[in-house]
């Protein structure tokens, strides 16, 4: 297929004239206390894309001024519903933008357009909306008491303060969004860090708060490194709470930290998700399913489906359409709409990726396709299927992030003790994928997986209504639904003294 390479939307190639990026904070666009820059790579080219203003210790603790300002003045003075309108105000203006913020998502992280365009803002905008709802809807109760005095015992929900955000790279704007929009509806003010990696549609996002007509200081975002602005932020006395998406060892590290000044926590970390194919399974759907459950975001998904179990009477047939579909994949630049497979986000990325290509060749794991990088600027990894691996091997324990399917077969069909053994076999339990047409088996494996979200014929569905979020070294707490209000809020018990 010949390349379709887009032209720069207007908007993106002003965003990305003049000198470097500022950050976000107090409604302003500010060099770093320190004037440090570092640099945004393009990573379907492996060049600078950008630089971008370094925030440090200093620059979270004016950001920490800032969200304070307007946490006791100009925000604390809306209503909820005024909350809300400017939500859903934001989710309107990224609506308008979603052709140069999902261009700039795909130059910052390599990801196809296309899915930048599909997925990723569509996503984004639909969550705001969501949370948009809520904000009139957070409400305590009235209590009935048996004190023996007439009492009136009431709670009230309120919000938490300053929290802090720290989010991942691989899919910036919809972790911004899955972290801005229920700390915003509750009446929270923020302080974001993107990652090192993803800088820039987070400060485009900028904009758009500021025309939106949010209160300066509601929302600050800065540009770092997780061991300088990232670990500021947790260790800063007066951000009460922090919410982390990102590796378990870092989640492990900030944990710790934590414990020191009692601050509440949120962590969405790796997986290592297991995709069950059974087979009675309509393979028509579950082998696109498997396809979309590893490539998606070439791989760099939390939830991914990377450890693939397919009953042996289907093993064959299921490897050899997999792999005929994964050679039917377009391994191209971010900004190319034929591309299915985008670069790795990262040098540091790829390197990790190809370190387990290696070590899954050496203990003895066969690619019956890919298996090894490409040999071109930018960081790419075709589609890999390794078959014959085992769980003694690092590619069927450790989560990889690249677009690397580990497949085994299994044996049993109706006692189910052998593939839950195997899909809990893991530290991780993030997600699964269970395909088949028989309902009770549906649910009974459904029910013994030990993971945050199951899929039953289907892989990586999304809504802002449905909560996500860990069991086991995943992490603890869940976002979206009217679940993440509890991350957000602290309930306050009211005594009167009616008597
Ligand atoms: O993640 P990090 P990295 C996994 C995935 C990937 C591996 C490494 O397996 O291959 O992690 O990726 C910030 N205090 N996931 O190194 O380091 C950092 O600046 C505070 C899974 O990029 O965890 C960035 O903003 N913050 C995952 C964010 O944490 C710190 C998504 C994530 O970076 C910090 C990403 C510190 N000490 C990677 N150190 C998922 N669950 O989706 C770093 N950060």
């Amino acid at each position: 297929m010949a390349n379709q390479v887009i032209s720069l939307d207007r908007r993106v190639a002003q965003f990305l004239e003049g000198g470097p990026k500022m950050l976000y904070i107090g409604g302003e666009f500010v060099a770093s206390a320190s004037g440090k820059t570092f640099k945004s790579i393009n990573p379907s080219t492996g060049e600078e894309l950008k630089s971008v203003y370094e925030a440090d210790k200093e620059d979270v603790d004016r950001a920490v001024h800032a969200a304070e300002k307007a946490f006791y003045g100009d925000w604390s003075k809306l209503t909820a519903s005024e909350r809300g309108q400017l939500i859903w105000k934001l989710a309107d203006l990224i609506e308008e933008h979603l052709e140069p913020l999902a261009q700039l998502e795909s130059l910052d992280n390599g990801k196809p357009i296309n899915h930048a365009r599909t997925a990723d803002l569509p996503l984004s905008i639909d969550h705001f909306r969501y949370y948009a709802g809520w904000a009139t809807k957070v409400s305590g109760e009235v209590i009935s008491n048996s004190s023996g005095k007439e009492m009136l015992t009431y709670t009230r929900r309120e919000p938490i303060g300053v929290v802090g955000q720290i989010i991942p790279w691989n899919f910036p704007l919809l972790m911004l969004a899955w972290k801005m929009g229920a700390a915003l509806a509750t009446g929270n003010v923020i302080v974001f860090k993107t990652a090192e990696q993803t800088p820039l549609t987070a400060l485009y996002l900028a904009d758009l708060i500021n025309e939106a007509g949010f209160p300066p200081g509601v929302v600050n975002i800065l540009s770092g490194y997780g061991e300088t602005a990232g670990e500021a932020i947790v260790q800063h006395p007066r951000i009460r709470k922090v919410a982390f998406t990102g590796s378990t060892e870092v989640g492990k590290r900030i944990q710790q930290q934590a414990t020191g000044n009692l601050k509440r926590l949120s962590l969405e970390l790796g997986g290592k998700s297991p995709n069950i194919i059974f087979s009675d399974a309509d393979l028509e759907k579950a082998i696109p399913g498997a396809m979309l459950g590893i490539f998606f975001n070439m791989g760099q998904a939390c939830s991914a489906g990377s450890r693939l179990y397919v009953h042996k009477k289907v093993y064959d047939k299921v490897l050899s359409e997999m792999k005929a579909a994964a050679s039917q994949m377009q391994v191209g630049m971010g900004l190319d709409e034929t591309t299915d497979i985008g670069p790795l986000v990262s040098q540091e990325q790829f390197q990790r990726v190809n370190r387990y290509l290696t070590e899954g060749h050496e203990a003895g794991a066969k690619s019956i396709i890919g298996g090894q990088s490409l040999d071109r600027s930018g960081y790419y990894v075709p589609p890999t299927i390794f078959s014959d691996t085992n769980h003694d091997m690092s590619i069927v324990q450790d989560e990889i992030f690249g677009p690397v399917l580990t497949a085994m077969p299994f044996d049993d069909e109706d006692d189910l003790t052998e593939i839950i053994r195997k899909a809990n076999a893991s530290e991780y339990g993030l997600a699964a994928g269970v395909w088949t047409t028989d309902v009770r088996k549906a649910h009974r494996v459904a029910h013994r997986i030990e993971a945050g979200t199951v899929w039953v014929n289907d892989y990586n569905a999304l809504d802002a209504a449905v909560p996500f979020g860990g069991y086991k070294q995943s992490g603890y707490g869940r976002e979206m639904g009217s679940y993440a209000l509890d991350l957000y809020t602290q309930v306050k018990s009211i005594w009167v003294n009616l008597e």
